[in-house]
């Protein structure tokens, strides 16, 4: 997609989900956007009135009748994407939605790419670079930490935290310029010294951003979880607890699982892509084998194994071995079945190499909730997601940051090495933009196009 190519033809999309509903949505964005809805609804264009709810019959290509809408005007510039938006609610049936969307087309639309409504919002300065990949998580998230995240990102967290250092910045390259431009009055090392004590200021705050990350990571991205251990230690039966249904095959035989189950839940609002795996033994049948072998194989990938132990025959030389196959990983020890018996204690190498232990029942449930907790405080660096902080969520966010602040380093090195104010000067107005790259003021056209086109169509 051509950024420079013209903004000024409407375009048209369905913004709800494919398939059959209740209503389906089709928006339009552009300077024609009005005068299209009117046509297919056959009124004149004046008759919209701002952002009200107007019902009308819409018309198909060959002005046969297709559907009571309902229609909704928002006129420039208070709108989704700045431009005059028009929001035609149809029923949602397939056949209507693509009728009215084929008519809006015939009419002079033309089909909106994915996320252009977004990025005309984005370069009509309704919202930065960061609020748009805000745009895009919020649609994506799965649990609603990811939604409270995206949003408050959407609200401007991160870009209003930025502001305030970048007029900083600005106003150290100032500083140092006016000294430029007058040669004989170099900066007093005061002077330096204070405007490097500012930049100090702006470096840790950076810093706090970068390392959000880590966090910010976990809550965008998830993690995986692999449930393994011996045989019949019943980690298929904590997998359908975790996820809530039946969807393991549990019996009392030693080697039912074969293949690996994955779901993905919401623990603690991470979202966790659980893995319940065949338990791992010597021996066993061909298809044994092949299961224990990828089970080995999923546990070696995993952020995080749960190493299930059976409470009923305690540590044995069984546990060992699958405690063997997957050390190298971050791991935790779960010990079931604490409804059989309680007195049993992990083998000592077990537990020391491990991040903690949790005793549960999956008959019961006992425990589940100390599993979560657990889970949620292990993946999550700094012990479990905080409720109200903001983060940085994408590698890019990230590596523009971590761009900004190698300038700022090598600023902060040539004010204390005293060397010429050129030399900082030139580093603080690079890292400037590196933070513009962050914010969508000076980043690059293809990738904004990356960006973009990683939204679904219609946002
Ligand atoms: N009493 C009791 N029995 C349990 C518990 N968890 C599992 N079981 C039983 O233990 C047996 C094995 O459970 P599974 O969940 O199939 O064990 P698994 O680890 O998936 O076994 P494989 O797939 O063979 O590796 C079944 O008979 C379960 O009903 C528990 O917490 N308490
Ligand atoms: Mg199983």
């Amino acid at each position: 997609m051509a950024l420079s190519e013209s903004h000024e033809d409407t375009i048209a999309a369905v913004a709800t989900p494919p398939g059959r509903g209740a209503v389906s949505l089709v928006r339009l964005s552009g300077p024609r956007a009005r005068e299209i809805a009117a046509a297919g609804l056959h009124w004149t264009p004046e008759r919209f009135l701002p952002r009200r709810a107007q019902l009308g019959l819409f018309h198909g290509n060959s002005g046969e009748p297709l559907d009571r809408v309902l229609a909704t005007f928002f006129p420039e510039p208070n709108s989704y994407t700045g431009q005059d938006v028009l929001e035609l609610s149809c029923h949602g049936s397939p056949v209507v939605v693509v009728g009215v969307l084929e008519a809006c087309v015939a009419l002079g639309a033309r089909l909106a790419r994915p996320g252009e409504f977004t990025l005309r919002a984005f370069l009509g300065g309704k919202i930065d670079l960061i609020q748009a990949e805000a745009v895009r998580d919020l649609v994506e998230s799965q649990t609603t930490y990811q939604a409270e995240v995206a949003r408050r990102q959407l609200e401007g967290s991160l870009s209003a935290a930025l502001r305030p250092l970048k007029e900083t910045l600005v106003d150290v390259v100032s500083h140092l310029e006016t000294t430029v431009e007058f040669v004989e009055d170099d900066v007093e090392p005061e002077e330096r010294y204070r405007l490097d004590e500012r930049l100090g200021e702006v470096e840790a705050a950076l810093e706090e951003w970068v390392r959000s990350y880590r966090v910010g990571r976990v809550v965008h991205d998830g993690v995986t979880v692999v449930l393994a251990g011996r045989p019949n230690a019943g980690k298929s039966s904590i997998f359908n607890h975790l996820v809530n249904e039946e969807r393991a095959i549990v019996t009392p035989l030693p080697g039912t699982t074969r293949d690996a189950l994955r779901e993905v839940l919401d623990v603690r609002g991470i979202p966790v892509r659980l893995i319940d795996t065949a338990g791992i033994r010597v021996g066993g049948d061909l298809v044994e084998r092949k299961g224990v072998e990828r089970s080995i194989r999923e546990s070696r990938e995993a952020d995080l194994v749960l190493l299930v132990q059976d409470g009923e025959s305690g540590a044995e030389e069984g546990d060992r071995r699958a405690w063997r196959e997957v050390t190298g990983r971050p791991y935790v020890v779960v010990q079931n079945k604490s409804d059989l018996r309680r007195d049993w204690r992990v083998a000592e190498e077990i537990g020391a190499g491990s991040l903690g232990c949790v005793r549960v029942s999956a008959l019961t449930g006992e425990g589940m909730e100390e599993l979560a907790d657990l889970v949620a405080s292990v993946v999550v660096p700094g012990g479990g997601p905080g409720r109200d902080r903001a983060m940085v969520t994408s590698l890019r966010q990230k590596a523009c940051l971590e761009a900004a602040l190698k300038r700022l380093r090598k600023a902060r090195g040539a004010l204390v090495e005293g060397l010429s104010e050129e030399f900082a000067s030139y580093e603080v107005v690079r890292c400037l933009e590196a933070m513009g790259e962050l914010t969508g003021e000076t980043t690059p056209e293809d990738i904004l196009n990356r960006i973009f086109s990683s939204f679904c169509i219609g946002k």
